[in-house]
């Protein structure tokens, strides 16, 4: 179902010539900005299990001119003794991460934050990341949205990488993208991200290979096809969790899609109206959705620009909850059915927990009543806890195997620690290959 919506090659040509792109935002009006309090409340207030986490809050926060002075003097100030002290134990993806929050824009009098020493090393996780695709059927350490990542801020940092590499694996065809034969929106999207600032940045230099300028026109081309095919009937790209970073790819490369292709504003209208329904509890998804909503994408970040303060001050106490749930007088108990599946054997069990319990919960439970069949390990992570193994099997980003969550045959788009089970649900973990 994919659109094809192929410029001719001239036409690619001539793009790469225009000096600037042009951004097509729909940022969220005046009116409209108290919207946005809850996922600037969610992202400054939460208690995250490791402070790495929160370098996605912390680049969006900054990104958008969300901190007051001293917030972003003390977030900022802890963020660097954290990636200072755990830097050899991040992932590719998680150093970027952080490069980008520390230099979204001027840091806070007093730091210095050495960048070129935080971008070799980056440098360095990227090459290991290409190593690993090399030595195990092209599978990168981690996956393409952190590879993605790092190509991002090597570029936005004058790190060292290779135009021509670049060219060559973010390729569209290249299996990386796909899960489970699957676009994946929010990897395509920050591919983007990195193709258009490697491509703008390209138009600097001399001496370069006029193939891989060619190639990378058409990959972004492409990936934005690939993107806008995934757009729902409500304006969302992909899901509600990816559509905050499509939009950022959408901003720019408003060049590759025709107006009529994306309506920014049903799009808009959509993720504002998931907030009020409390999409956006997790942090991380608050951090990801954020620039868009404020007509800023990750292209945006430069350490030499002066950050923008705010001047709200958030209380906690007198913001409003992201939702209000009110706790049952009594929390009533209901029952699931909760599975184990590896091939054609499925372990079940029937599990009782309180009402509003996550998916973590009746894992918990079911690993209680029979430890031999359901017991399992998880990794905290930005997006919560990660199933990393059920009854010692393990997951491997070398063969591409995870466990993945499913309720009633279907594909869950939130994690174990996020989704609430409902009474009569058929949950079930699933080894898998992606
Ligand atoms: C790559 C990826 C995967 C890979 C991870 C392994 C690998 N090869 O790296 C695979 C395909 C296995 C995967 C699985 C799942 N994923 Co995933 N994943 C991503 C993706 C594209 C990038 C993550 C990343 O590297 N981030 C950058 C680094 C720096 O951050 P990080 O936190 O250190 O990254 C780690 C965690 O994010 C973890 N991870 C990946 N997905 C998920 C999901 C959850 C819920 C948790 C707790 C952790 C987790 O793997 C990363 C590498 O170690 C994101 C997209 C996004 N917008 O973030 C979706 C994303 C995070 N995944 C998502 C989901 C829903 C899942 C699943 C729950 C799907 C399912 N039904 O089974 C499972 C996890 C189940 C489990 N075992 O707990 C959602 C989360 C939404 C939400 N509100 O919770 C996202 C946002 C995609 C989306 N738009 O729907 N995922
Ligand atoms: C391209 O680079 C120039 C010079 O650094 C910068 O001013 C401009 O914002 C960049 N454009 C995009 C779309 O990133
Ligand atoms: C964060 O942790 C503190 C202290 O442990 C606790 O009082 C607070 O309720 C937690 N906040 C959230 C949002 O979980
Ligand atoms: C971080 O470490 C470098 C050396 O690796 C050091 O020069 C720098 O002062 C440290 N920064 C902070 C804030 O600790
Ligand atoms: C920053 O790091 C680079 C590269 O590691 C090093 O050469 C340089 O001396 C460092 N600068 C400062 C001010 O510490
Ligand atoms: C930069 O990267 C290229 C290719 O990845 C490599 O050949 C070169 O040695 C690197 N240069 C530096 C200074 O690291
Ligand atoms: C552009 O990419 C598509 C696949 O994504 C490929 O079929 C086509 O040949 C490419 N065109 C050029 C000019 O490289
Ligand atoms: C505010 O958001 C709502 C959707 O939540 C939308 O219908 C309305 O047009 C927006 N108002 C303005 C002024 O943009
Ligand atoms: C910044 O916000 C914090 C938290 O709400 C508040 O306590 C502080 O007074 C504010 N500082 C300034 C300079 O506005
Ligand atoms: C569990 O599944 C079985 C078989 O599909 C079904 O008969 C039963 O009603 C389910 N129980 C619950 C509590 O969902």
């Amino acid at each position: 179902m994919r659109q094809s919506h192929q410029l001719p090659l001239l036409g690619l040509l001539l793009f790469s010539l225009i000096p600037r792109q042009q951004c097509e935002i729909c940022e969220v009006s005046k009116e409209n900005k108290t919207a946005l309090k809850p996922l600037i409340h969610t992202m400054i207030n939460s208690n995250y299990t490791e402070r790495i986490h929160a370098a996605n809050a912390l680049l969006s926060l900054r990104l958008c001119g969300s901190l007051n002075q001293s917030q972003d003097q003390h977030l900022t100030e802890q963020f660097i003794l954290t990636v200072n002290s755990t830097e050899p134990s991040l992932t590719s993806g998680q150093l970027a991460l952080a490069i980008l929050a520390l230099g979204a824009c001027k840091a806070p009098d007093g730091m210095s934050i050495n960048y070129s020493e935080l971008v070799k090393r980056l440098g360095n996780k990227y090459k290991e990341e290409i190593r690993n695709m090399e030595d195990h059927n092209g599978n990168p350490l981690t996956n393409y949205y952190q590879l993605s990542l790092d190509i991002l801020a090597l570029c936005l940092f004058n790190g060292n990488y290779s135009i021509t590499e670049v060219a060559k694996f973010l390729n569209p065809e290249n299996k990386n993208y796909y899960f489970h034969g699957q676009f994946s929106v929010d990897t395509g999207a920050m591919a983007v991200l990195a193709l258009t600032c490697v491509k703008n940045k390209t138009r600097r230099q001399k001496q370069i290979d006029k193939k891989d300028i060619e190639n990378i026109n058409n990959y972004t081309e492409s990936l934005i096809n690939k993107i806008l095919s995934q757009k729902t009937e409500n304006g969302l790209l992909g899901n509600i969790y990816s559509t905050g970073e499509a939009m950022q790819a959408l901003f720019v490369s408003s060049n590759y899609y025709n107006k009529n292709q994306w309506v920014c504003e049903k799009t808009r209208d959509t993720v504002l109206t998931e907030i009020s329904r409390g999409a956006f509890r997790m942090p991380t998804a608050a951090a990801q959705i954020l620039p868009a909503l404020k007509g800023k994408t990750y292209l945006d970040v430069n350490k030499d620009s002066s950050c923008v303060y705010s001047s709200d001050s958030f209380h906690p106490s007198t913001q409003e909850p992201i939702v209000s749930v009110t706790p049952a007088v009594s929390p009533s108990q209901i029952q699931v059915n909760y599975s184990v599946v590896i091939d054609k054997r499925k372990d079940r069990i029937v599990v009782s927990v309180t009402d509003g319990s996550v998916f973590l919960n009746v894992m918990e439970q079911a690993q209680k009543e029979n430890p031999t069949l359901f017991r399992f390990k998880t990794k905290e992570t930005a997006w919560g806890p990660y199933i990393i193994s059920v009854q010692g099997i393990k997951a491997s980003t070398n063969d591409r195997t995870y466990w993945e969550l499913r309720s009633n045959g279907e594909h869950l788009n939130q994690g174990a620690g996020s989704y609430v089970v409902h009474a009569g649900d058929d949950l079930e973990v699933r080894w898998s290959t992606y």
